[in-house]
């Protein structure tokens, strides 16, 4: 664990260091609680990451926009630990987010992409995910590199307190078989490219995922919101009951994170009711699903990576499916790379 913390994971996959998280045992054995702040896909990333720090710390943690966090007063308690992500580092709601947090006396660390910038010099500690430039204004491989650096920040938090070292060398050895894996999903890229141009004519897009997988799907709809302009929707697997079902029709087609872990009856479930009511569906899963119209297969790891693993095709669905629709991938409409104001 030690190795990984201060070293690398894979010179072809990312350069992730917790070295100056500047968060001593005894302050990180305090902590009660952690909050996670970011706008777009860096919140995603930290819904993710709050998901790894329960599972493997087993600290309550929660992600919320910074956007709003900043706007609603709120209570700042000094057993929380706040984290601030960003791949930019500039964009001012996070920004302002940390220099209210500060003021109130709060301890923040960041999860930054960008060496340097605004909220890395602002934050009291943190990492660089290191994920190189953002090339296109959408945020896609920093998603990944954040997710990894949040395994290693709960990695670390959970052997200050109660991971077993078997249980952290289980998740050191699944970010390891990362790089191979991801290999793999980018190897199927022409298979994700047909797929995209069956779907592209949709008008709308729902997307589904339950615990893990709900973030893949907020990421997963945002992408394609963002680069195609395809209206679309994510919602947690077990709400769909609870009014979104009556959107489904032929026309609207459904995105279904169906990962093969402990809730794999439950997810496939949901693709029941929505094939009852004649609703086309797209899974992403471990092995091909019956109920699904079509499945892109994805390689298995650690059930707490597979947020990974399943987010990578679905960056390529999206930019394939803007491809096929004539749309600017590297300067979509109304976009900025970072949010100033
Ligand atoms: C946050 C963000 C991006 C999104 C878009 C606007 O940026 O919401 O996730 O793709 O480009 O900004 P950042 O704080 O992660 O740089």
């Amino acid at each position: 664990v030690d190795r990984v913390l201060r070293g690398r994971i894979d010179d072809r996959f990312a350069t992730v260091h917790l070295g100056g998280l500047n968060l001593d045992p005894r302050e990180a054995r305090g902590i009660r609680r952690v909050k996670i702040l970011g706008c777009g896909t860096s919140y995603h990333a930290g819904l993710i990451g709050a998901g790894l720090i329960e599972s493997l710390a087993r600290i309550p943690a929660d992600a919320e926009p910074a956007s709003e966090f900043r706007y609603r007063n709120p209570v700042v308690d000094p057993d929380t630990l706040y984290v601030a992500v960003s791949q930019s580092g500039e964009t001012y709601d996070v920004l302002a987010a940390v220099q209210e947090l500060k003021r109130k006396g709060a301890r923040v660390l960041g999860v930054v992409n960008v060496v340097g910038s605004a909220i890395a010099r602002e934050a009291d500690g943190g990492t660089y995910v290191h994920a190189g430039p953002e090339v296109c204004v959408v945020s896609t491989k920093c998603f990944t590199n954040t997710v990894v650096a949040f395994a290693l920040l709960a990695l670390h938090l959970g052997r200050i307190r109660d991971l077993s070292v078997s249980e952290g060398r289980r998740i050191i050895e699944g970010l390891r078989r990362l790089p191979e894996q991801i290999t793999e999903i980018l190897e199927a890229e022409s298979d994700i490219k047909k797929l995209a141009e069956e779907y592209a004519g949709a008008q709308s897009m729902m997307f589904i995922g339950r615990v893990r997988g709900y973030p893949v799907a907020l990421e997963a709809s945002l992408k394609l919101k963002e680069i195609s302009y395809i209206h679309a929707e994510a919602y947690p697997a077990s709400e769909l009951k609870h009014g979104p079902l009556a959107l489904i029709e032929p026309a609207l087609p459904t995105v279904a994170i169906v990962p093969d872990d402990e809730l794999l009856e439950k997810n496939r479930a949901a693709l029941e009711e929505i094939k009852a009511r004649s609703g086309r569906i797209l899974a992403v899963a471990h092995r091909e699903q019956e109920k699904a119209d079509h499945t892109i297969v994805v390689p298995k790891n650690e059930n707490e990576l597979d947020p990974i693993l399943m987010g990578i095709p679905l960056q390529l669905f999206a930019y394939h499916t803007a491809l096929a629709m004539g749309r600017d991938i590297d300067k979509p409409r109304n976009l900025a790379k970072s949010v100033t104001v």
